[in-house]
């Protein structure tokens, strides 16, 4: 008995030892502060600001979330999320989205076509079944029997881009523009409860019937209430095997900072595929917020942002540290 707790204790100094020496990154000293919402990408910022003002009306934590990533699904704009999401080879837009609440409730879908909000799926899922999954035919007709409307997702300028790419039909994701800007939410309230959520249209031209990390619990969104929340944005295959977010928060169980876990995790993923054929273009992306209310993000390469939202400094875009220094 004595022996576990002096190593945990061990662990848990060497963790803080640690946090100390990366004291010097602008990241990783964030202030703590409630409520907070933290976004990846830059259209966290109109995601965020709508989740802020669900939660100013007094709505709660799960609300929040659902409603400001509802933004990005329904933006033809954003070409990695819902509505005019890039389609896989086969010219199919194919959605995948996961939600998880303060008392780890979770729902998720996963390879489901033409319904806008996946993430609204998501949470009924949680809701109103004893799941916490369901896929394709199944999540869309679940989707339908809750009132979702069947409707086309492949926009004029996606259905262009994809007979473009046909001609060549080369699986090659190109880092940060087309495949990988998922978003994924995290939020802490005022009662120090966190939320979580994260939607994507997943890696463009991918096989049909791919599903990537982000409608997975562990890997593309995971949180402990008394611990912290990560999410990932990235290339899926990669944080699925590292078990991405769950390990970000298993890290800061241990006390290391949100910044030291991402970033640790991030070591783990570029040591793992270093000789892989992923290498060259690879990218991955962490966001994290502890249950002080200290957040951070931090990615493989460069180009990473994402948006924070607290009472103290409103609404702004932060770039990421990286690892990877050209
Ligand atoms: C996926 N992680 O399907 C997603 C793609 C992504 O930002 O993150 N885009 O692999």
């Amino acid at each position: 008995m004595y022996k576990r707790r002096e190593f945990i204790k061990k662990s848990i100094l060497g963790g803080l030892a640690t946090s100390a020496l990366l004291g010097n990154s602008k990241n990783i000293n964030s202030k703590g502060s409630f409520p907070k919402i933290i976004s990846t990408w830059n259209h966290g910022i109109s995601a965020n600001q709508q989740a802020w003002k669900t939660l100013k009306a007094g709505k709660n934590g799960i609300d929040a979330v659902e409603s400001g990533v509802r933004i990005s699904e329904a933006d033809p704009k954003i070409r990695s999320v819902g509505f005019g999401g890039y389609p896989d080879r086969d010219g199919k837009v194919t959605l995948d989205a996961c939600i998880m609440d303060n008392k780890s409730n979770c729902g998720a879908v996963s390879f489901m076509q033409n319904i806008k909000h996946p993430i609204s799926v998501a949470r009924l899922v949680m809701e109103d079944t004893p799941h916490v999954m369901l896929s394709g035919k199944g999540a869309k007709e679940f989707a339908i029997s809750k009132g979702f409307k069947e409707e086309n997702l492949l926009t004029e300028e996606s259905r262009k881009d994809w007979l473009k790419w046909k001609e060549k039909s080369k699986y090659r994701p190109v880092i940060n523009i087309e495949n990988h800007d998922t978003i994924s939410m995290l939020l802490i309230d005022e009662n120090k409860d966190l939320f979580g959520a994260c939607t994507t249209s997943g890696a463009a031209w991918k096989m049909h019937g791919r599903v990537g990390d982000s409608p997975i619990i562990g890997a593309g969104l995971f949180l402990d209430n008394e611990v912290g929340a990560a999410a990932a944005t990235g290339l899926g295959e990669a944080i699925i095997r590292t078990s991405g977010s769950s390990m970000v928060v298993e890290l800061m169980r241990q006390g290391y900072s949100p910044y030291e876990a991402c970033k640790s995790i991030v070591e783990r993923i570029s040591k793992i595929h270093k000789s892989s054929s992923d290498w060259e273009y690879l990218q991955v992306g962490f966001i994290a917020i502890n249950n002080m209310g200290e957040h951070a993000g931090y990615s493989l390469r460069k180009g990473f942002d994402f948006a924070v939202y607290d009472n103290e400094k409103q609404n702004r875009l932060i770039k990421a540290d990286y690892k990877i220094i050209d």
